[in-house]
């Protein structure tokens, strides 16, 4: 089994109640278990239109017997079903599901369609901040000690925009 850190991200329909189903489905077609989640948070968004609506952002730490690639062909599927439309967006712009692979296991590669780990998760702290809530013996080696030189950064504000906690 090898051990997974998966984002999500959202602001486009209800993404707390998308976060939610999206991983139950992960879980209940067996891609993802052991999940644990971090809180979801109420984000600024990075990058794209500055008019867009904030995100919500959460990571999940898990396990999963898929190789990396067929996860990332796994995460696109739950993307679509969950109302992603890659044809109609914007790079960076709203959407209604992202589900970024971040880090699988102690996996590194750069080819193209997977960069392992996630190339700009190191500056991202609506990803950082979120992992940082988890145990960190939970985040895959790869991206482990990123994950644990973050914790000062995460802003305090950011931290308060907790929106709903993961059961
Ligand atoms: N995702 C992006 C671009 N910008 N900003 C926030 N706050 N959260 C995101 O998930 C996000 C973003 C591209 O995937
Ligand atoms: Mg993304
Ligand atoms: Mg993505």
């Amino acid at each position: 089994m090898n051990q997974v850190l998966v984002a999500f991200g959202a602001n486009l329909g209800q993404p707390v109640h998308t976060f939610h189903s999206a991983l139950d489905l992960l879980v209940a077609q067996e891609v993802l278990r052991a999940v644990l989640c971090s809180p979801i948070f109420s984000t600024p968004p990075v990058g794209g239109p500055t008019d867009q609506p904030e995100y919500a952002n959460a990571v999940v730490a898990a396990r999963t017997s898929c190789g990396p690639r067929e996860l990332m062909v796994r995460l696109l599927e739950v993307e679509k079903t969950f109302g992603r439309d890659r044809d109609r967006e914007i790079r960076w712009g709203p959407r209604r599901l992202d589900l970024d692979l971040i880090a699988f296991g102690n996996v590194r590669c750069s080819v193209p369609g997977l960069e392992l780990p996630h190339p700009r998760a190191q500056e991202r702290p609506f990803v950082l901040g979120p992992s940082q809530t988890l145990p960190l013996d939970e985040i895959p080696l790869s991206i482990r000690e990123i994950v644990r030189s973050f914790s000062s950064h995460w802003p305090k504000e950011q931290k308060d925009q907790e929106v709903f906690e993961c059961s």
